[in-house]
């Protein structure tokens, strides 16, 4: 079985995230979205809300529906793709800026397990989003419908 992970903070998944989701779910039997624990990171959901509202948002995506699942993570990524026995990690592309940091991380990732990670361009549409820029706009009143699915859309304007 060929089995990704998709790593992230999801803090909360954005429409990028979920863009990079699918479309790994379309190339692998199974993707594995790793939702990261970092007790020294302060979130805005906590990682079972964070869980949660991704796998409301795979859930009308046929595809994905059937072969998306949700775990949470702690300690190294490599440790969370050796256990399950996954050997390539999905991440998503925005800018040369991702680059430099995303190349470190993948690089170590292959120097520790041989893990491979492999990187997809983000839709032009999301290329500026990230979840700290989302949680900013809406914390001032700003409209960031479209750019988050809509269960998180929802939570945001009971939060902020
Ligand atoms: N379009 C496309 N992709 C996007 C978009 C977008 N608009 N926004 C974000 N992404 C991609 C990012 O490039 C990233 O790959 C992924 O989605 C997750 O993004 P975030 O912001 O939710 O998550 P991060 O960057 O906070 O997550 C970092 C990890 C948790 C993946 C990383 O720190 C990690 O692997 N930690 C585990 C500990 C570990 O193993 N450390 C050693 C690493 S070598």
């Amino acid at each position: 079985m060929r089995r990704a992970a998709c790593p992230g903070s999801f803090d909360p998944i954005t429409n990028g995230h979920l863009d990079i989701i699918i479309r790994a779910s379309k190339l692998f039997d199974e993707v594995v979205v790793a939702v990261g624990i970092n007790k020294t990171k302060s979130t805005l959901f906590t990682v079972e809300e964070r869980m949660e509202l991704i796998r409301q948002a795979v859930r009308d995506h046929p595809q994905a529906a059937t072969n998306v699942v949700v775990e949470p993570s702690h300690g190294l990524l490599v440790d969370f793709c050796r256990t399950r026995g996954i050997s390539s990690i999905v991440k998503g592309l925005r800018a040369v800026s991702d680059f430099d940091y995303e190349l470190q991380m993948a690089q170590m990732n292959n120097r520790l397990a041989g893990v491979e990670t492999l990187f997809m361009s983000t839709n032009p549409q999301y290329a500026f989003l990230s979840s700290s820029l989302v949680k900013e706009v809406a914390r001032y009143g700003g409209d960031v419908s479209g750019l988050v699915p809509d269960v998180v859309l929802k939570e945001l304007r009971e939060r902020l």
